[in-house]
């Protein structure tokens, strides 16, 4: 087995459940969603986020992906609504991409691969800590968003961009302090939900899934600046971490459910 998960052929998503039993569960995420076969569900709610722009602490590369790290010791930045039950505490957001800009989502809309696709990671503290929730089929939202290259970047995905200069190899951190992650939201609301799993190991089966029917847009050189970050260390050669995202994974009857028609 693989010493190490990672994105490449010898320790990539094919092999992860070799080490990771779970990565075959019948629940995994993320999934290929079919707009003809989810199920617009009325009862759906809309889901609001109040965000406090002092939760956040620092960015960070871990050679896997770069991630924007929150104050979650209380209930300072939530996530309620729509599908969920109670309030959510934003812990985490993080990107996934690809080499170029038609691969690099997660989750497959129609056959349709956006450019990368952000990850809000939000926790249940009714169990306790995070490690708790990870143990509990409600412990953790994760709100989806995608980003495609488009004419009109949002200007609110510069700051993330901009740090990453801080943190161009493995291992590197920056302070990351006083932003909103709610300016990245879209227009829209409208979304799908589904329940499935982390998408890199262990893949724990504790997720509800907000995924966000309208992709925010960003430009070619905000994609270039996010494949500009190594999976190395600052003392080995440059490996440009690209194509860190897993494949879709078997809806074995899972219901997908959306908020609109
Ligand atoms: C990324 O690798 C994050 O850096 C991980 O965060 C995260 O794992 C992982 O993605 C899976 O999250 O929304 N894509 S996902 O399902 O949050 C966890 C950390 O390693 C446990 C902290
Ligand atoms: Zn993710």
């Amino acid at each position: 087995a693989q010493s190490v998960w990672g994105y490449d052929s010898d320790n990539g998503p094919e092999r992860w459940h070799e080490n990771y039993p779970l990565a075959k569960g019948d629940k995994q995420s993320p999934i290929e969603i079919n707009s003809k076969d989810v199920q617009h569900d009325s009862s759906l709610s809309s889901w609001h986020a109040s965000y406090d722009p002092g939760a956040a602490k620092t960015i960070l590369n871990n050679g896997r992906t770069c991630r924007v790290v929150f104050d979650d010791t209380f209930d300072r930045s939530v996530l309620r609504g729509g599908p969920l039950t109670g309030a959510y505490r934003l812990r985490q957001l993080h990107l996934h991409w690809g080499s170029s800009d038609d691969h690099g989502s997660e989750h497959v809309i129609d056959g349709v691969k956006h450019a990368a696709e952000l990850h809000m990671v939000h926790w249940n503290p009714k169990h306790g800590n995070f490690a708790g929730a990870l143990k509990q089929p409600d412990g953790v939202a994760v709100v989806g968003i995608f980003l495609k290259v488009g004419k009109t970047p949002k200007p609110e995905m510069k700051r993330i961009l901009e740090e990453i200069e801080n943190i161009k190899t493995k291992g590197k951190e920056a302070p990351f302090q006083h932003f909103d992650p709610s300016i990245l939201f879209p227009k829209s609301r409208d979304y799908w939900t589904y329940h499935g799993s982390f998408t890199t190991p262990p893949c724990e089966e504790c997720i509800t899934w907000i995924l966000l029917r309208e992709p925010i847009e960003v430009s070619s050189d905000q994609m270039a600046k996010l494949r500009s970050l190594s999976k190395n260390n600052e003392n080995e050669p440059m490996s440009p971490l690209v194509d860190n995202w897993r494949p879709p994974q078997p809806l074995k009857g899972r219901i997908v459910r959306a908020s609109f028609k």
